[in-house]
């Protein structure tokens, strides 16, 4: 198994809750270095909330990947929707994510496209909703293809959003944009709410798994909650998946508590009894 940890924090200070040393993106990347980690994940609402240069340098410094960048703050702070039934709200969303794409691909990073997709519209219609996101999705790929970069869209609970909560239908949605640099991104505390069979919807993702969040049922870090993570394990394994283990997670009982148990679990999971 060739899976790389990180954790996923925030180029700034942020409502949303699962994210390790928001807003101290130097820290992050310091407690990763020590940890052993391959890389980190940010959350970044536009690209001059963290100069590039700088974050290069410190990456460089501690032998680091940015492992992806993180859209969801951008509608959480700023109402951004891929699926703004508003024209001009649509293409202010496709920009801001193109633009994020273009500060990723100094780094060979995708962006992750997760409650960015949007939410119920207000005439209620979701398959137009879908249509509109769909739309905006191509866009954002194409122009992420010509730089050599992916994209990645997330399955997201229905608390938090009427679109896309399955893999089978984030799968569904990928088919239909139908770029190559589009994939899934599953996050284990979303499937442990809508999946029937999480191991069997990983294995059905197989090769469009693009990226992981590993988080628990009460999205502490993976073995603090009561996910059963040896049939997720499994299904990764037996999907082929080779990408980031991405702790996006409550900063309980600490930021740092919380990176030290992904360290310990992800590192387990190279051990004979695997899960721990
Ligand atoms: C983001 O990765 C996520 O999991 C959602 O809960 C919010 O964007
Ligand atoms: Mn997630």
């Amino acid at each position: 198994m060739s899976w790389k940890a990180c954790v996923a924090t925030s180029a700034g200070p942020t409502g949303f809750g699962p994210m390790l040393f928001a807003g101290r993106v130097r820290e992050c990347i310091e407690v990763s270095r020590e940890l052993g980690f391959g890389g980190v994940e940010i959350s970044l609402r536009r690209p001059d909330e963290l100069d590039r240069g700088e974050l290069e340098a410190l990456l460089r410094a501690a032998r680091l990947e940015l492992a992806a960048l993180a859209s969801g703050r951008m509608i959480l702070e700023e109402g951004l929707s891929l699926a703004d039934i508003d024209e001009r709200g649509r293409a202010r969303a496709v920009a801001r994510i193109e633009e994020l794409t273009d500060y990723g691909a100094a780094f060979g990073a995708p962006v992750i496209v997760g409650l960015v997709r949007g939410n119920k519209p207000p005439d209620g219609d979701l398959d137009g909703a879908l249509e509109r996101f769909v739309e905006s999705m191509r866009e954002c790929a194409d122009h992420a293809a010509e730089r050599g970069v992916g994209i990645v869209v997330e399955a997201i609970n229905r608390y938090e959003t009427a679109l896309l909560n399955t893999a089978a239908q984030t799968v569904a949605a990928i088919e239909r944009i139908g770029r190559p640099n589009v994939a899934v991104l599953l996050d284990a505390f979303h499937m442990n709410i809508e999946e029937v069979d999480v191991g069997a919807a990983i294995r059905a993702t197989g090769a469009r798994l693009g990226h992981f969040h590993l988080a628990d049922s009460n999205r502490h870090a993976a073995g603090l909650g009561h996910i059963d993570f040896e049939p997720v394990v499994t299904a990764l394994a037996d999907a082929g998946y080779e990408g980031w283990l991405s702790a996006e997670v409550l900063p309980l009982p600490s930021d740092r508590a919380a990176a030290e148990q992904h360290a310990r679990f992800t590192t387990s999971l190279s051990e004979p009894s695997r899960v721990s």
